[in-house]
């Protein structure tokens, strides 16, 4: 039987990312740092205009936020304590750097949230809605990254991936509950 790839701090659930009571939670944003529409959308809405405004004082510094980089700001009146904005790649049919790019949005993340002391980060599937990812592409990326990395930290003690729809809850629990199963 071969070692498990998945380590036991990845928990998966179905729900909304803005009711999750974690350190930091993730942004799927866009480059302009503005806010949008799904994921983005809502963190903006149930968080109020405070990440709004950490926001535009990041891209009046460095110009919003390139994709597959990451940044951070506080997370206003969320449960948690800051929100990290990631910018994925939008899916252009996959030979266009995007599984590198979604790479590095889930590695660039977590080195964030390693640097602020974030024990517990919750993410929700970046890409896979307005910007086209496939998911079942997306989700063995997402979960593959953060278990490498977690290989080398011993300082975050929960990821939680936040599934907002059946399709993404199905296909992150069967890995990781699969991946379990050989433990
Ligand atoms: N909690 C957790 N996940 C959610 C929530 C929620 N409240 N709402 C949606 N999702 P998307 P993208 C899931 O489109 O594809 C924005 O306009 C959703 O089911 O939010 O990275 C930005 O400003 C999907 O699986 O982000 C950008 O312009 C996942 O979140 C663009 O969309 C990502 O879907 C980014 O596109």
């Amino acid at each position: 039987m071969g070692k498990s790839k998945c380590d036991s701090r990845i928990k998966v659930m179905k729900g909304d990312i803005t009711q999750v009571k974690v350190d930091a939670i993730v942004n799927a944003a866009n480059n302009s740092l503005l806010g949008g529409g799904g994921v983005d959308g809502a963190i903006h809405r149930a968080g109020g205009k405070e990440i709004l405004e950490e926001c535009i004082k990041i891209r009046n510094k460095q110009g919003g936020c390139e994709t597959g980089q990451a940044v951070i700001t506080t997370a206003g009146k969320l449960p948690a304590k800051f929100v990290i904005h990631t910018v994925g790649p939008v899916w252009h049919g996959g030979n266009n750097g995007e599984e590198e790019l979604l790479k590095s949005c889930y590695q660039n993340s977590l080195k964030l949230a390693v640097e602020h002391k974030v024990k517990s980060i919750a993410f929700p599937n970046i890409s896979t809605g307005v910007y086209r990812f496939p998911k079942q592409l997306a989700a063995p990326i997402a979960i593959n990254t953060v278990s490498e990395f977690l290989k080398n930290d011993k300082t975050i003690q929960e990821i939680i991936f936040v599934c907002f729809d059946q399709e993404n809850f199905k296909l992150y629990s069967e890995i990781i509950n699969f991946s379990n199963l050989m433990k």
